[in-house]
């Protein structure tokens, strides 16, 4: 069950973000009223969550999941394969060594970010992408193997990170684009397809009995919602504009397996 969360409120300088989106600038004012809403639909999901001061030293801040691999018996720090992103990981380092007995650390020349990682139970699939490099999931799965969990690698082409394309949503069901549906290590799992034209909702998020969806894609909600979650709809376009998603904008504290 998740738990907490953290989220780091979004830097003014955010419009100087990394991003391929090619759908303009963000908007500051609207960026920070929207990652509000995202909070406030992470407390309605049960979550306690820890919000972070904006840092403007880091654009890409805002997307704190990439810095760190939440497991139930350990936590991973990343080392963001985008050096632009690499000194995020100082704060986040402090803040989980006070959550966390275990913390681990990716290290060079090993890059990895978290939404390359999608967490499904004890296992852990890794994107290798532009951001992650083999050695760097190779670090990654010795170290969840130290803690009997275990870890694979997917190669990437066409999206930023692993997450962009295919998220987890529990009770074996996957959430994918089709880039991702002939997966051999996703046969098992009961895809639920995103259409072309709704790509972006593949990054949709579960928290416990609910999946927070963006706002705008209705034939994926409807298919979440069939499938028995209940959909939130969070308005997140202008960190879309920076190639960020749902899942990227908090670290999910997970607490049994
Ligand atoms: C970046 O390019 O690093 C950011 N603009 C977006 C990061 C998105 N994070 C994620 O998918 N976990």
């Amino acid at each position: 069950m998740f738990t907490k969360a953290i989220v780091k409120r979004p830097c003014k300088n955010l419009v100087n973000g990394l991003t391929t989106a090619n759908l303009g600038k963000p908007d500051y004012d609207l960026a920070l009223k929207q990652h509000q809403g995202y909070i406030e639909a992470l407390i309605e999901c049960g979550l306690e969550v820890t919000i972070l001061e904006a840092d403007e030293d880091y654009p890409d801040s805002v997307f704190v999941e990439d810095t760190a691999i939440l497991t139930p018996r350990c936590a991973i720090i990343t080392n963001p394969g985008a050096p632009s992103r690499r000194g995020e990981i100082i704060e986040i380092s402090k803040v989980l060594k006070n959550i966390y007995q275990n913390v681990e650390t990716i290290t060079e020349p090993g890059t990895l970010e978290a939404g390359d990682v999608m967490m499904v139970g004890n296992h852990f699939y890794i994107g290798i992408s532009k951001r992650t490099n083999q050695a760097g999931a190779n670090q990654l799965i010795n170290i969840l193997e130290k803690y009997d969990l275990t870890g694979s690698t997917i190669t990437l082409e066409n999206v930023l990170h692993l997450k962009s394309g295919v998220s987890y949503l529990d009770n074996n069901n996957l959430l994918s684009i089709k880039n991702f549906i002939n997966e051999p290590e996703f046969q098992k799992y009961n895809i639920i397809l995103v259409d072309e034209d709704e790509s972006y909702a593949a990054n949709s998020l579960w928290i416990n009995d609910n999946v927070l969806v963006p706002e705008g894609f209705p034939k994926t909600k409807e298919n979440i919602n069939n499938a028995g979650y209940t959909a939130i709809e969070i308005d997140v376009t202008e960190f879309r504009k920076l190639d960020g998603g749902l899942s990227c904008l908090s670290l999910r504290v997970y607490n049994q397996l």
